[in-house]
């Protein structure tokens, strides 16, 4: 017989979304309970522990800010934090809030059935257990499904191989080792210059040359963080409410309407203090093709002046534009190539034909390696979802409502018609992986708190968009998308990362300001675009 429990609701992950989210329901005085995978807290940053992990976003800005108290009570070491430190600040969070008591961890949640007569969710644990919640809350991620593509003869492989999303927690001695590195995204870039430090020998086997900004990381100083906390107001005015999510604020000014010593000197004087500098120089850089090119030939120029080896430059130089995959932010990234120690294979001009029991089989050589490392990304924002059995209304799963991904349809990210009372923190179609992450989850945690308080006041027993209400956002997400240039990469924004995915562009781009206001209009508006039941009164 199987072991059941009821709660109100269920989160699935402790991430920053789940952590938020289980604080708020407990406001909230309803009954939650967190299910996460792994032994503690973190999320994505319990998880990615590879050499050089860090986030590129300001530690400033890439925390909380419901909570003034919270804010000044933490002090950030750098601009850029280390995967150490923003774990260490979750596990800080974690303890103010007292959340642990309410999170059970080495808990998966393998999937959910909506159980229309009652209007109750079962959520099934890898453990066996159904545990029943009238709310079943994803707060997994949208980088957090972890893609390893399948190369012949993996299972060959004698040495050690693994993935930087699920790096061992007792770290992996590269000291003098023979390591390949399969990738340049985020992760690559960031490890890759770590790696060939202790690293004997450093191959890495690049498929698409990626545009990496400087980084310039630097230590903050007891003034900048004692500031930084008194402007804390101002900070989260500017993130909650401006355009981009973030501090980004990009000048007013077309790229084609500076000559080209002008656009030389905005440039270089963005190259210089690094970080995404670049992407405030001109605000038509994504949706012009003339300006993009002129910020693209100047990374390209950048590229060839760093990097020594001709053929390593050029192999590094990327031939598609600017932006169209996610920016990365590096630290020695294009110089590492300079060293004795590291090699670069492009694999467009020798690809991988198999993995042997010694290494890489290119299409030209064998390279032996005694460790390989998947640097080689997430099935984004789709993937942590679809990796759950989740059944709606008549039994009918998220995958085949979502078409395998190829027909996603939802309501502002939030929630998708025939999945009641599912809700999604920073789901596809919205623009959270485009706007500072905590900042996106907060205001998605508030709207989805903000719903379920009026449900639970006005006796309300399910809530789903109406059909009409999610394809029109679908259509009004891919409208604005296509006037852009993001649709025009390969890339975990297009879904091109993973064999056999289907295409499409799941970020809102209609701006963060804009897309709050949405949630807000139709949460004032007593969700008119839902459809809501109840069993006790008329709706
Ligand atoms: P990314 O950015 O998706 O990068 C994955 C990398 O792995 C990228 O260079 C891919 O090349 C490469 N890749 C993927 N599959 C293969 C195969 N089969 N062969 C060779 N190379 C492959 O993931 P990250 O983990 O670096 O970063 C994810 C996000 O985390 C990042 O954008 C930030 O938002 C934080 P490709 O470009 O597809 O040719």
């Amino acid at each position: 017989m199987q072991n059941q429990k009821y709660v109100d609701a269920v989160v699935v992950g402790a991430g920053f979304a789940g952590l938020y989210m289980l604080h708020k329901l407990r406001e909230s005085n309803l009954n939650a309970v967190v299910y996460e995978a792994g032994t503690d807290v973190g999320g994505v940053w319990y998880w990615n522990l590879y050499p050089g992990a860090k986030c590129d976003i300001d530690s400033i800005y890439y925390c909380y800010t419901f909570s003034e108290e919270l804010y000044k009570k933490w002090n950030w070491t750098s601009k850029y934090p280390k995967q150490e430190e923003i774990l260490n600040y979750l596990n800080f969070v974690a303890d103010e809030l007292d959340l642990r008591k309410d999170i059970q961890f080495n808990t998966q949640v393998l999937g959910a059935t909506f159980d229309e007569e009652h209007n109750i969710w079962n959520v099934q644990l890898k453990n066996g257990e159904i545990v029943k919640a009238k709310y079943f809350i994803s707060a997994v991620g949208c980088l957090s499904a972890t893609n390893i593509p399948k190369i012949e003869g993996f299972d060959q492989f004698e040495g050690e191989a693994y993935h930087t999303g699920k790096w061992p927690r007792e770290g992996v001695d590269l000291t003098n080792k023979r390591v390949g590195v399969i990738g340049t995204g985020s992760s690559g870039v960031q490890t890759i210059p770590e790696v060939a430090k202790v690293a004997s020998q450093l191959t890495v086997f690049q498929r698409t040359a990626q545009y990496v900004l400087p980084a310039n990381n630097y230590d903050y100083t007891q003034e900048f963080i004692n500031e930084s906390k008194e402007k804390f107001e101002e900070t989260r005015k500017l993130l909650h409410y401006s355009p981009s999510g973030s501090a980004i604020i990009p000048r007013n000014k077309s790229a084609l309407e500076d000559t080209a010593e002008e656009r030389e000197a905005v440039f270089e004087e963005a190259w210089k203090i690094g970080g995404f500098q670049m992407t405030t120089t001109y605000y038509d850089l994504m949706v012009n093709e003339q300006a993009n090119e002129y910020v693209s030939e100047f990374i390209r120029k950048k590229i060839k002046n760093i990097v020594k080896d001709p053929v390593t430059a050029e192999a590094l130089t990327p031939n598609y534009m600017y932006g169209v995959k996610r920016l990365t932010l590096g630290t020695d990234y294009y110089e590492t190539y300079n060293r004795p120690n590291v090699r670069l294979v492009n694999l467009r001009k020798t690809p991988i034909e198999k993995i042997s029991a010694k290494g890489i089989k290119t299409t030209t050589e064998e390279i032996e390696l005694d460790v390989l490392i998947f640097a080689t990304g997430y099935d984004g924002m789709t993937g942590p979802l679809l990796r759950m059995d989740i059944k709606g209304r008549n039994g009918v799963s998220l995958n085949e409502k979502w078409e395998n991904g190829g027909k996603v349809r939802t309501f502002l990210g939030l929630a998708t018609k025939d999945f009641p009372n599912f809700f999604m923190i920073t789901g596809p179609e919205s623009p959270s992986v485009l706007v500072v992450m905590p900042i996106a989850i907060e205001q998605h945690v508030d709207w989805i708190v903000d719903c379920i308080n009026y449900m639970e006041k006005q006796n309300i027993d399910a809530i789903e968009p109406s059909k009409d209400a999610e394809e029109a956002w679908s259509k009004h997400n891919r409208e604005i998308a296509e006037m852009t240039l993001y649709t025009k990469g390969d890339s975990w924004y297009t879904g091109a990362n993973i064999e056999g995915k289907p295409r499409s562009f799941l970020i809102y781009l209609g701006g963060f300001d804009n897309y709050r206001k949405k949630c807000d209009a139709v949460a004032a508006s007593g969700y008119e675009e839902f459809q809501l039941y109840s069993s006790i009164r008329e709706i």
